[in-house]
């Protein structure tokens, strides 16, 4: 094991925040290093917060925090920054509202952006939680704004995806909720003090009688909470835990694991073939029309060499650094 990973089942907080940045530099020397670092996984339990901006995500967090500390668990946070305009500056009011628990040796909180390319900030992200697993922490919280579908597919990734909703539902955001409904395992509708709140849980559980969660078929429990008070907060706490058998069912597992490896390929095909050097050449003929985006995709998959040893080519320079 690299002295990194060594260090990281010490459960110090200094390693795991290095190792973070590494994560999050997108540092290719780390890529030998994660067989070892999921290895060392010891089964924290991986929960996605996601939800319009200003739901109330990060205060129910802190909320959360408080719950599962009286339960007796060390949480770990990632509070996802995807560095577009739109969540911008909301960092800083991330780390107020979940400042309840700065202090707490046994609360690791951190604020994620990706620079680098691990294969996207999705891959990022849950390298980044892999750590924070592999550290003691459980459960594992990642929060992402629910605000386009490249967020919402972060928190989708979670083993067990809550999503958070406020009262107000105006027509506009229907076809938004509908889409966010899709990927919850457990609904929060929070806000819960203020008027409406009833009346928004029976409409969404009436909307959902038709659609189905995405592990069992029967539709994800809908709860209400004021994460502002902590009204609600431990049935959430309750519900969240009992998904975690259900989530690791073994189709459940696996319709996981088949989405990260897409994810995964996805973004390593993009990367490659963004690097050949007909990329822009390729550009080119799209921009202009002379060429389909399919015919070109199918060009540069052909040039994608077939078997790719990723372990060979980075880690002389690893050994180097970590040893
Ligand atoms: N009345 C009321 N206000 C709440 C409740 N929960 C959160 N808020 C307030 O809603 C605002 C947004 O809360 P956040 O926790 O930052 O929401 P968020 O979803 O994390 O926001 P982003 O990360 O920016 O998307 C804050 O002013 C909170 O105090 C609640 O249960 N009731
Ligand atoms: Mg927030």
């Amino acid at each position: 094991m690299s002295d990194a990973l060594a260090d990281l089942a010490s459960g110090e907080r200094r390693p795991l925040a290095r190792l973070l940045t590494r994560i999050e530099n997108g540092d290719p020397t780390l890529r030998p290093l994660l067989p070892g670092l999921f290895a060392a996984g010891r089964g924290g339990h991986l929960v996605g917060i996601t939800g319009p901006p200003g739901s109330g995500k990060s205060t129910l967090v802190n909320a959360l925090i408080g719950e599962w500390r009286r339960r007796d668990r060390r949480v770990g946070v990632l509070a996802v920054d995807p560095s577009s305009p739109y969540t911008r500056g909301a960092i800083l009011g991330d780390r107020i509202r979940m400042m309840d628990h700065a202090a707490d040796r046994d609360v690791f909180m951190r604020s994620m952006a990706a620079r680098g390319e691990l294969g996207g900030l999705a891959a990022a992200t849950w390298i980044a939680a892999a750590a924070l697993d592999a550290a003691g922490y459980d459960p594992v919280v990642v929060e992402t704004v629910g605000a386009g579908q490249s967020e919402v597919e972060i928190a989708r990734l979670a083993e067990t995806t809550v999503v958070v909703e406020v009262p107000e539902m105006g027509d506009e955001v229907q076809a938004i909720k509908a889409g966010l409904l899709e990927v919850a395992d457990v609904i929060v509708v929070n806000k819960g003090d203020r008027p409406g709140a009833d009346r928004a849980a029976r409409q969404l559980r009436a909307m959902l009688s038709t659609a189905g969660g995405r592990v069992a078929r029967k539709p994800p429990p809908i709860l209400l909470t004021t994460a502002t008070t902590g009204d609600g907060v431990a049935a959430l706490a309750d519900a969240v835990d009992a998904h975690r058998s259900l989530a690791r069912h073994p189709i459940a597992a696996r319709d996981r694991a088949a989405h990260q490896l897409r994810r995964a390929l996805a973004a390593l095909v993009a990367q490659r073939a963004e690097a050949d050097t007909v990329w822009e050449e390729m550009l080119d003929a799209v921009a202009r029309r002379s060429m389909d985006p399919l015919t070109a995709s199918a060009q540069l998959l052909d040039r994608v060499p077939r078997t790719v040893d990723y372990s060979t080519s980075e880690s002389a320079s690893t050994d180097a650094r970590d040893r």
